[in-house]
């Protein structure tokens, strides 16, 4: 039996086009449309939906929850800010007060409005300013509700998915573009972190906590050679450790969101920029189960990465941790064994403050579409009917009881 602190921290996470349907304003709606990828469309419907939601996030035992504020809704023209929206989201924010549910609340995550995205995005040094009044717009109406905040969702995916691989809008493939858009990411950040603690300085408000969400994985060498080797080191420093060291300099961090889902098995067969970046383990070496993107199941991976986030010395909220699958009893067995590998990592002296489940809801998985099933809460997509899956009661009684049997 594992028993865990009765402050902790128990809930899901989301995001706002993930879930909420009609982000018209967003740079990924014409992006979907002019590609043929799948359409976010209605999403879940959750912009209308959300006092259901949550009804279902309290009966699951939830203490806590994170969501993001869609940015093209807030601010669909460049300066121009929707009172009707912001109202929208302090109701969201209260809806959760309401039922005693913490909110966690990000300001970016992944999207970016269209007028933004066409006005040189997040390559221009202009995004810097851009974003930091469309946070103080939201901060200043927020405050008296959040305490929790995310400025930025797993900026290291944001930009080499975007910018590096060309995966997502605007499908840049360019290291130099990838590196401005970086640049620009902590600097918002930091901006925005500081701003958020004059708000509530001058507001005479409780001191907030304020985080960025760093998607971090376990990098493994497959097999221990010197390439391996080199490539897994140079992977763990691009991938997870460079922003958060830099942002870290500048202190501007209260405490670690931490966004963990799998292992990176490096297998790299030559000296080449684009293996020792990407090239994983292609031969079914050290098998694990998968999810259903074939991402490997790898639980110890988050002990090991919450230890090597020791030397920062803060309290680490996991951010993110979730399966996507079809075989739900695969979703509770990677649920518990995270759970374990936290508990373990709390024991090695590591402060975890908290555990918001990937995802809430069944939701909208980017370019992959909603084939993926993340959620706790199956959606119906043709009825928008919610149904909890067993797992998400097998999480409540964690979630209610602080014990893991
Ligand atoms: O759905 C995403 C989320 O938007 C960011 N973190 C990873 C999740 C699963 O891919």
């Amino acid at each position: 039996m594992i028993k865990f602190p009765s402050n902790f921290f128990w809930g899901a996470a989301t995001s706002a086009y993930q879930v909420e349907g009609g982000n018209r304003n967003s740079d990924w709606w014409p992006w979907e449309k002019e590609t043929g990828k799948v359409c976010s469309g209605e999403a879940c419907r959750h912009y209308e939906l959300y006092e259901q939601d949550f009804d279902l996030a309290k009966s699951l035992g939830h203490n806590a929850h994170r969501l993001s504020v869609e940015w093209s809704r807030v601010e669909p023209e460049e300066g121009q800010f929707s009172s009707k929206e912001l109202e929208h989201y302090i109701n969201v924010i209260l809806a959760l007060k309401k039922r005693g549910i913490e909110p966690v609340v990000t300001l970016h995550h992944f999207t970016n409005p269209i007028w933004f995205s066409r006005s040189g995005g997040w390559e221009d040094r202009r995004s810097v300013a851009r974003f930091l009044r469309y946070c103080d717009y939201v901060v200043r109406a927020l405050s008296p509700h959040v305490r929790y905040w995310i400025t930025i969702n797993e900026p290291t995916i944001f930009f080499s998915h975007a910018y590096l691989f060309g995966f997502w809008p605007p499908q840049a493939r360019s290291f130099w573009r990838a590196r401005a858009v970086h640049d620009n990411l902590i600097a918002a950040h930091v901006e925005v972190y500081r701003r958020i603690h004059r708000i509530y300085k001058a507001a005479g408000l409780l001191r907030p906590a304020v985080s960025l969400s760093q998607h971090v994985s376990a990098v493994v060498a497959c097999r221990p050679d010197v390439r391996n080797n080199i490539a897994a080191r140079l992977r763990d420093y691009w991938y997870n450790v460079e922003l958060l060291d830099a942002v870290m300099r500048q202190k501007s961090m209260d405490f670690i969101g931490l966004n963990y889902y799998s292992r990176n098995l490096v297998d790299v067969t030559s000296w080449r920029m684009s293996s020792l970046m990407m090239e994983t383990c292609q031969k079914g070496h050290h098998p694990v189960k998968r999810n259903s993107l074939g991402w490997d199941i790898y639980p110890e991976g988050l002990y090991q990465v919450l230890l090597k986030l020791k030397r920062y010395d803060l309290p680490v909220m996991i951010t993110e941790n979730g399966i996507c699958t079809s075989d739900d009893n695969l979703r509770w067995e990677f649920l518990s064994g995270h759970l374990k590998n936290i508990h373990l990592a709390m024991g090695a002296g590591v402060k975890v403050t908290g555990y918001l489940y990937w995802s809430l809801l069944d939701n909208f998985e980017w370019d992959k579409g909603f084939t993926p099933r993340f959620g706790l809460i199956n959606v119906d997509y043709a009825t928008y009917q919610r149904t909890a899956r067993p797992s998400a009661a097998q999480f409540a009684r964690v979630s209610t009881t602080g014990v893991l049997e």
